[in-house]
């Protein structure tokens, strides 16, 4: 690795303030919900870096934008990514970074004149968050193979907008195949998103692999009635068979390792403050980086509520949303990140990740690993998600030393 390579600190974070205006929340997060007008404005303006860049864009069925750098050979290339989608209550760093990073990769071996061995590409993923259309990762589910064009497009969002349809309308429904670029080996820049690194002082993160993910709808059907005549014991409450499932998930976590539980989403039809509700729709996050122990949570999820069903005299049906298996990373490249932050004397140090990333579905097609940034405050998926200038350039040196060396191994 020529040792005086150096991304352009000042252009990648103009880069991501540039994005970070699209979409832009009065309260300094961003909201670009995959395929929504904002996600266009900011693939729009992605896309345009990347031709800026001289790159070769390529615009997949599903949606991905891949923004590649010829090599002096052929063959499978490395590659970098993440995503510009958001949540709804997103911040500014969180999937932006990494893109962004790796368009400045490509920048700054573009300004050395280095051509790589390898081909090179950043890949902006679409539908990483989930926030919208389910599974998450989608984008990269798809270009993985795990999951079909058809069945992806067919998905829908609360309101029955379709993914398809969607992507159509703003204009990305590409012409590539999924995967069509084979990958040499993956690296994802991202924020911690959480407060490990902070708390331990900083430093980066050599992230070793993802835990495993679950998430599930659950639709519970009791019997409308009037909240002021009907006596408790003649209630078929949905409500109230929702927050124990919520409790007894929650408590879960104090008995089984490494587990969590969270409810994101609980909507109550009517809705109204004097009826006893008639439906509930509630999902369920659950997630370990171990998968024995999450199909065991799961599995005392389902059990407590068929009890509580028969009990109760509450239907409830279940619907998976997202399911993915604990990810380990590759040791040779979390080796290599490690090495490239000592080439530039940065601390790091190695962990888990408790978020789910594209990488855990490109780790399915070749080596791959991530790099952390601190997050202050631990904070993410909210406004005040933040990390530092000085962070953001160690991590994408980080980035391109090892994908520098990879792209020429
Ligand atoms: O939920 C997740 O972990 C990811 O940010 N979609
Ligand atoms: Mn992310
Ligand atoms: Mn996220
Ligand atoms: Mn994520």
């Amino acid at each position: 690795m020529s040792t005086n390579l150096r991304i352009n600190g000042k252009r990648l974070v103009s880069r991501l303030a540039e994005l970070s205006r699209i979409g832009a929340t009065p309260e300094g997060g961003c909201r670009r919900l995959a395929l929504s007008d904002e996600d266009k404005q900011g693939r729009d303006w992605l896309v345009g870096q990347m031709q800026a860049l001289g790159l070769t864009v390529k615009i997949d069925a599903i949606g991905n934008i891949v923004g590649i750098l010829k090599g002096q050979e052929d063959g499978p290339a490395v590659v970098m990514g993440s995503h510009i989608d958001t949540v709804g209550t997103g911040g500014r760093f969180d999937g932006a970074l990494g893109v962004i990073a790796g368009v400045e990769v490509l920048a700054a071996l573009r300004d050395a004149g280095l051509q790589p061995k390898r081909d090179m590409a950043v890949i902006a993923f679409t539908n990483e968050e989930g926030a919208r259309f389910h599974p998450d990762m989608l984008g990269s589910y798809v270009w993985a193979g795990g999951m079909s064009v058809a069945a992806a497009h067919a998905e829908k969002d609360a309101d029955g907008a379709v993914l398809g349809t969607e992507l159509a309308r703003i204009g990305y429904h590409g012409p590539e195949q999924p995967g069509f670029l084979p990958a040499y080996a993956y690296l994802e820049l991202h924020i911690e998103q959480g407060p490990i690194l902070e708390s331990e002082g900083g430093g980066l993160g050599a992230v070793t692999g993802i835990q495993g993910i679950c998430w599930l709808e659950l639709t519970l059907k009791g019997r409308p009635s009037h909240a002021g005549t009907t006596p408790m014991r003649y209630r078929k409450d949905p409500g109230l068979a929702a927050a124990r499932i919520n409790i007894f998930a929650n408590e879960l976590t104090r008995t089984i390792p490494g587990q969590l539980a969270n409810s994101g989403v609980i909507r109550v039809q009517p809705g109204n403050v004097n009826v006893v509700p008639e439906t509930v729709v509630m999902t369920l996050d659950l997630r370990n980086p171990l998968d024995a122990p999450l199909a065991e949570a799961e599995a005392a999820v389902r059990k407590f509520c068929a009890e509580l069903s028969a009990r109760d005299d509450i239907a409830i049906s279940f619907r998976d949303l997202a399911r993915f298996p604990a990810t380990p990373f590759a040791e040779e490249l979390i080796a290599s990140v490690e090495a490239s932050a000592a080439e530039f004397g940065l601390p790091i140090r190695r962990m888990i990740s408790g978020a789910g990333h594209d990488a855990q579905m490109m780790s399915r097609l070749c080596p791959t690993a991530m790099v952390f940034i601190p997050s202050i405050g631990g904070l993410s998926h909210n406004p005040a998600e933040l990390s530092t200038d000085e962070d953001m350039v160690a991590g994408a040196n980080v980035l391109l030393s090892a994908a520098w060396r990879a792209a020429n191994a």
